[in-house]
């Protein structure tokens, strides 16, 4: 493939660190609980479920549209700190000097999808977007800079990681299917992604 900046790490985490993933996220999930996000201004609901960690989170709903803010849509509490092991990750293969500030924590269950789109709600496009793969695998392609551009596909899977930097930032990419029942690590069946991200532009 010949995205600059497109790094494919299949297997990062082993299965004990997925576990430990999985509980870090479980407990995040105890003071942010997932809750269905809906496209602005038509109020439809994704079908991927959302939640965040972190000083700020992605949010969607009707009234509100894309953004990011420092508290829950729906409990209105701030969002928990992003764990350790996480920010570990980012430190070890971001090449950005500061820590990451959101963890989105996308929950895809049996037939949730994630359309073709470019991340373009953060200031700081110098940092990487990094992702890890929880459960079940998941069917992901990454085209170019415009939506017609030629799509590269490939399997993600529980403890992959992706780092989306340089001129893959910004490239058009999306989740196409879920394979149900190829992994027993998300309790009621599914697939995690977690992506790190830096919002703000830093002054450097
Ligand atoms: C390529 N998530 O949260 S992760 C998203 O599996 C998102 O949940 C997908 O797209 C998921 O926005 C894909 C891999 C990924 C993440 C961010 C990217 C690929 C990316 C940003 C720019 C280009
Ligand atoms: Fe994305």
């Amino acid at each position: 493939m010949t995205l600059a900046g497109f790094q494919h790490l299949p297997g990062y985490f082993d299965a004990i660190a997925q576990n430990e993933l999985m509980r870090e996220v479980e407990r995040i999930l105890e003071r942010a609980p997932f809750y269905r996000p809906t496209m602005p201004r038509s109020g439809k609901p994704l079908s991927v479920e959302m939640a965040n960690a972190g000083s700020l989170g992605w949010v969607t709903d009707k009234d509100g549209g894309y953004r990011y803010q420092a508290t829950h849509p729906v409990t209105g509490e701030p969002w928990p700190p992003i764990p350790e092991s996480l920010l570990r990750l980012w430190a070890e293969l971001s090449s950005y000097p500061l820590p990451p500030e959101a963890c989105l924590i996308n929950l895809y269950r049996a037939g949730s999808k994630l359309g073709s789109h470019v991340d373009a709600d953060e200031q700081e496009t110098r940092a990487p977007v990094i992702s890890v793969s929880l459960g079940d695998d998941a069917a992901f392609h990454i085209g170019g800079l415009k939506r017609s551009d030629p799509k590269t596909r490939l399997l993600l899977r529980s403890g992959d990681v992706v780092v989306l930097g340089g001129e893959a930032r910004l490239a058009y990419h999306g989740i196409d299917r879920i394979y149900s029942g190829t992994s027993q690590l998300v309790p009621g069946g599914g697939r995690i992604n977690l992506t790190l991200r830096r919002v703000t532009r830093a002054d450097f």
